[in-house]
């Protein structure tokens, strides 16, 4: 078996520990730990899970990232949609700029995620030349997100998904991410991490509760969308999106079927089904099939077991039902 170091060098680059800076490794040797899902380990910072590539990215964009009133932010716990958001919102805005949507649309070439980069990832390269409005996306919860964002009037737009699903998807993709020399983190082990709070970016359900509580204060700021209702009724959300980012569409448009033109460019059967996202891979080194899994709702049900589906229920009904929200 390789050392962690070794295996380091088969992760994507930005998994990859050499460039935590001096600060971020004092930092983390203060903070609780727990055994990682991809990397040996996970750390807590301010009430929130963190790998330590991420914290390092997380604590510069915390101090650095300049938020525009303009922006548009597309927040997601991992594995709720994040691919899918960002290629809607993407079409969406830019709907204009390509209105030839079936020939030369910049969806049929390259994946939502090096169209729309993460402001807790990216933003150190990449944030220099994006266009306005900037269009940009991040897994933080909303607690922890960079002061120029909460005091902008920015738009944010979270997306959020039945936590069952959530882990089942969590569960495949750090599967199919992690060197094949490392040793699988044991389903049950995930399952009580997760019902622990300790995933990417989690707890999970204080995630979702930070951005629910700020859309029922501030709802010209904060959109809050679930994945499930999104797949049962995608073109009244994607109207909905337009009505927030205050780009409605147009009688004209609806008419001419831009609506279902976008719905369809942005459909799983169709991203999952081009060239690019077949073989190629994201700027920061993941095969970008990895986001394209089932795409549905309820696939928890051929993985979980029954005491495992009641117990994360009563935990979704303990933290969720007293502040008005269910799946
Ligand atoms: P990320 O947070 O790492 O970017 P994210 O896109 O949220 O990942 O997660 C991928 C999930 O969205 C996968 O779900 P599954 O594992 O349950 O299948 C993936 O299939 C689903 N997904 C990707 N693209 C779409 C799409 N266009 N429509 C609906 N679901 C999608």
């Amino acid at each position: 078996m390789e050392n962690s170091s070794d295996q380091d060098t088969h992760l994507p680059k930005y998994l990859q520990q050499h460039d935590i800076s001096q600060d971020c490794k004092e930092l983390l040797s203060t903070l609780p730990i727990e055994k990682g899902w991809l990397k040996p380990t996970m750390h807590q910072y301010q009430g929130f899970w963190f790998c330590p590539t991420r914290l390092h990215c997380v604590l510069s964009c915390q101090k650095s990232f300049q938020a525009f009133d303009t922006d548009i932010l597309l927040v997601t716990a991992p594995k709720s949609g994040t691919t899918w958001l960002k290629a809607l919102t993407f079409a969406l805005i830019n709907r204009n700029k390509y209105p030839n949507i079936h020939i030369n649309h910049p969806l049929l070439t390259t994946n939502p995620h090096d169209l729309v980069p993460f402001c807790d990832r990216d933003f150190v390269s990449d944030f220099k030349t994006i266009s306005h409005p900037r269009l940009y996306s991040s897994h933080l919860p909303y607690e922890l997100l960079p002061k120029s964002v909460k005091d902008s009037t920015c738009k944010v737009i979270y997306l959020c998904r039945d936590p069952k699903d959530n882990f089942v998807s969590l569960w495949h993709f750090i599967n199919k991410i992690r060197p094949k020399s490392s040793i699988a983190f044991p389903f049950e082990e995930a399952f009580e991490s997760f019902c622990r709070g300790v995933s990417f970016f989690g707890p999970f359900w204080e995630h979702v509760l930070g951005y629910w509580k700020k859309s029922l204060e501030s709802s010209e700021k904060v959109m809050f969308l679930k994945y499930e209702e999104m797949k049962m009724k995608p073109d009244f959300y994607l109207k909905e999106i337009a009505k927030f980012l205050e780009c409605p569409f147009s009688k004209e448009e609806e008419s001419r079927g831009m609506v279902d033109d976008i719905l369809n460019l942005c459909s799983f059967e169709k991203l999952s089904n081009l060239e690019v996202n077949k073989i190629e891979k994201t700027s920061y080194e993941i095969e970008n099939k990895f986001f394209f899994r089932l795409g549905q709702v309820g696939d928890w049900k051929n993985l979980l077991t029954t005491d495992m589906i009641e117990r994360i229920n009563t935990i979704t009904e303990k933290k969720f039902v007293k502040h008005g929200l269910s799946f």
